[in-house]
């Protein structure tokens, strides 16, 4: 098989060397730095090859078989392709592969399910206990036109509160229950939300983006089998092209294909629904269940690494790819902590902690994730060293000199685990 096609750098460096020149940046930006950011990740050549193909050409929009254009015929291909196997990689009844981001699939959701502005309520968790901005914000379409109550964590355990869930769905009879979160460390329980949703009869919505990667390599209990529909990003721990994917129940197929398009989008990427089956194909192999695996050890590690260091783990653990720190104890917030992990070449983000006095934006806290380095090939002995550099570089942040010394030392490791080796 031969494509005498492909994506053409020289032509790009050529035509446009500015932009060219700010690709070839971070293309050694992401060589030269640590990835801890939680919802980051490295998608394979494979991957990118397919999402720099001549799909992105075609106009299609509908479905395979079902297009408002003609010469749809490879398009329907790999869009077919990527519904298959996002089935059967999840045990699906249906899957629509078309949602551009983690934002449009869930609009396709409040497109299926709710009435704007109406008493349909949704059930979630608040944004600052680590649920998203599309789960009610007001700043977001999802808080202005839909009716969202909030629940939190347990003060305490800094975990879900299974029993007070149930009690204020009893209490606000909403018709979806949402769970699945952005910066939640721990195991969900998706027998418990599954049951608090039938007590009201309610839709339970899970919102997988942070953690479908590990539910696909087995490394984290999927929300498929006991969820009405499951939103996810492909680009997270999936290590897929950044876009989304829906799956649902086949009672809720033609609802949430109708939300989609035509009532959130018009034309699909089809360049992009290449590369979702590519990952999907990816996701599939030995090699990535050893990933999944990989990442949640690794995560285990770093967090224990930073509790070692002084740093307050929320709730004490990780059961998942991320940790979420209180990094006060090492006498600064979290907004420093970016500042200074990002100086010595470790990138990671400020993040709320539960019950926060600080601001959003300058919270308590730092979110760190494991899908990046364990990418790399990075395990637990690395997240040692890491989680040493980064309490070392908290610690010393006056001094030049040991942040020079955690700058090597970060250099090191990613001379050891090179970012697309040439
Ligand atoms: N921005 C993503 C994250 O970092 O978790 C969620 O959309």
């Amino acid at each position: 098989m031969t494509n005498d096609f492909v994506a053409d750098w020289d032509a790009l460096a050529e035509t446009d060397p500015d932009v060219a020149g700010a690709i070839a940046n971070e293309v050694n930006r992401e060589r030269s730095t640590l990835r801890l950011i939680a919802s980051e990740n490295y998608a394979s050549p494979a991957v990118l090859a397919a999402q720099a193909s001549t799909m992105n050409n075609k106009y299609a929009e509908g479905y395979p078989g079902r297009r408002y254009y003609g010469g749809c015929e490879f398009v329907d291909v790999v869009e077919t392709l990527a519904i298959e196997r996002a089935k059967r990689l999840f045990g699906a009844d249906h899957a629509n592969v078309q949602p551009h981001a983690g934002a449009q699939a869930n609009m396709a959701v409040f497109g299926a399910f709710l009435e704007p502005r109406s008493d349909d309520k949704v059930l979630g968790l608040v944004l600052a206990h680590g649920g998203h901005l599309t789960h009610g914000s007001p700043v977001n379409v999802s808080g202005k036109w839909f009716n969202f109550v909030g629940y939190e964590v347990d003060r305490e355990t800094e975990q879900l509160d299974y029993d007070r869930i149930r009690d204020l769905a009893k209490q606000q009879r909403p018709k979806i229950v949402l769970a699945g979160f952005t910066a939640y460390p721990r195991v969900i329980d998706w027998v418990a939300f599954r049951s608090i949703a039938d007590d009201v009869g309610a839709l339970l919505w899970v919102d997988a983006s942070h953690f479908i990667g590990l539910c696909a390599g087995g490394a984290y209990p999927s929300p498929v089998p006991f969820a009405d529909v499951v939103t996810f990003t492909t680009h997270k721990t999936l290590r897929g092209p950044r876009g989304a994917i829906v799956l649902c129940r086949e009672e809720h197929a033609k609802a949430i294909d109708k939300a989609v398009f035509p009532m959130m989008q018009g034309g699909p990427l089809e360049h992009v629904i290449a590369a979702k089956a590519v990952c999907l194909q990816e996701a599939m192999s030995p090699d990535f269940a050893e990933y999944a695996a990989r990442v949640v050890r690794s995560a285990r590690s770093l967090a224990q690494g930073l509790a070692d260091e002084g740093i307050r783990v929320v709730s004490g653990g990780t059961d998942s790819h991320l940790a979420l720190c209180d990094v006060r104890p090492v006498g600064l917030g979290g907004k420093e902590a970016e500042a200074v992990c990002d100086e010595v070449g470790i990138a990671i983000n400020k993040n709320g902690i539960p019950f926060d006095p600080m601001p959003p934006l300058d919270p308590s806290g730092i979110r760190v994730g494991t899908p990046g380095p364990a990418t790399l090939g990075m395990d637990e002995p690395e997240m040692k060293e890491v989680a040493s550099i980064i309490g070392e570089a908290l610690r010393n942040r006056t001094d030049g000199r040991v942040k020079e010394q955690c700058r090597a030392r970060v250099g090191e490791l990613m001379n050891r685990f090179p970012v697309y080796p040439g």
